[in-house]
């Protein structure tokens, strides 16, 4: 063996062990996932309207929305605005596990987000104690629903109904 090849065998070695240490403190120290403080929607927007939802469970142990941390409900409150408003939406998981929130044309596991109204996201929600929020601007009236987009959230009770008044 020359010595061009004890170098390559030594690089590739150390190459291992620079692996071998930074998956270690990847599984020691686990990068928590980043999720955008202020959830998806339109930030350059002045809100007239500001609305704090909690999320997690009820008094009976289903999963649910509230107005106030110790009012949860599920279904969660019926949320009320008119087109035009620009809503401020603050959201605190008040829950022990990720949640996450999305106003949605219908509640199903692969809904349609409507007014970029995404905080966190299935694959990316906000962790228990956490807190973000969005800005909104309804564009049109109807009625639609909110849910936490964590797969199995709604169907187990968590979401809600908003109206959107012309
Ligand atoms: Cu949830």
């Amino acid at each position: 063996m020359n010595n061009n090849q004890k170098f390559i065998i030594a690089g590739i070695a150390f190459i291992g062990l620079l692996i071998l240490i930074l998956v270690d403190a990847y599984i020691v120290f686990p990068i928590q996932p980043p999720y955008s403080p202020t959830g998806g929607g339109t930030t350059n927007l002045e809100p007239n309207k500001e609305i704090t939802i909690y999320a997690g469970r009820t008094p009976d142990g289903k999963f649910g929305f509230g107005l106030s941390p110790d009012n949860i409900t599920s279904p969660g409150p019926t949320l009320k605005f008119k087109v035009g408003d620009i809503v401020k939406i603050n959201f605190v998981n008040v829950g022990k596990i990720p949640h996450a929130f999305a106003i949605v044309q219908d509640v199903s596991e692969n809904p349609v987000i409507l007014f970029n109204s995404a905080i966190g996201s299935s694959t990316n929600p906000i962790p228990a104690n956490g807190k973000a929020s969005v800005v909104v601007k309804f564009d049109r009236a109807g009625e639609f629903k909110y849910m936490c987009t964590v797969p199995g959230h709604a169907q187990a009770g968590m979401w809600g109904v908003i109206e959107i008044s012309g």
